[in-house]
């Protein structure tokens, strides 16, 4: 089945200020999550492990896939359904070779260079980002706006969905640019209600 990376949720156990992870996840998906990465920092490999084991179930259990940012491991670990990694993590070629050609697999990138690697190196789709500032990745870089997100979209035959800063303010101005989908953190889960959120932000996506 094609993979829907409409609104694509990211997850941040920090930004939950103590709420529960899998809770979030669940409303998440209940409001319009179509994906989920299970990305978090600072994390033992036992915790993390853990964790992804249960969000797989979880996720599963609503039709939506689950990926594994970072760690190649876990994701073989838990059967998960994909894995997402950047310019600093395990090589794309490599973790191609080990994970197989059945798994999905997101690259993180920030210019037009290394979308055209990615997508000769075996990726599935593109993180494409930082789109706007952002408070939720300390190390994202600069923005690189409106203008590389679409060019990158325009110039590689591959999913990209937009990552950094987006939300209901400027979904309608990502979506002109031609893109698949928005990963977002904060916008979903940095509110109190996150059934309400995600739904909000599905709707906003969906609009012509
Ligand atoms: N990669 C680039 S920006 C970012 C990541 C993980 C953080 C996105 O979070 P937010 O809150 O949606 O800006
Ligand atoms: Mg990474």
């Amino acid at each position: 089945m094609p993979v829907d990376y409409s609104v694509y949720l990211v997850t941040d156990r920090g930004i939950l200020g103590g709420r529960d992870l899998f809770k979030a996840v669940e409303e998440s998906i209940i409001g319009g999550a179509s994906l989920i990465q299970l990305r978090e920092k600072d994390i033992s490999s036992r915790d993390f492990y853990n964790l992804a084991v249960r969000l797989k179930d979880l996720v599963n259990s609503y039709d939506v896939p689950l990926i594994i940012n970072d760690r190649l491991d876990i994701a073989l670990a838990v059967d998960a359904d994909g894995l997402h990694i950047g310019q600093d993590d395990i090589p794309l070629r490599i973790a191609r070779g080990i994970i197989g050609p059945n798994k999905i697999i997101g690259y993180s990138v920030s210019n037009l260079e290394q979308a055209l690697f990615g997508e000769k190196n075996g990726a599935d789709y593109l993180g494409a980002g930082p789109v706007y500032a952002t408070g939720s990745k300390a190390d994202a870089g600069l923005p690189i706006g409106l203008g590389t997100l679409k060019t990158i979209k325009e110039r590689v035959s591959m999913p990209v969905v937009a990552i950094g800063g987006v939300g209901i303010t400027n979904i309608s101005e990502v979506k002109k640019t031609g893109v698949d989908g928005i990963s977002v953190i904060s916008a979903i889960l940095g509110n109190q209600d996150i059934a309400e959120a995600a739904k909000n932000i599905t709707e906003l996506w969906k609009v012509k």
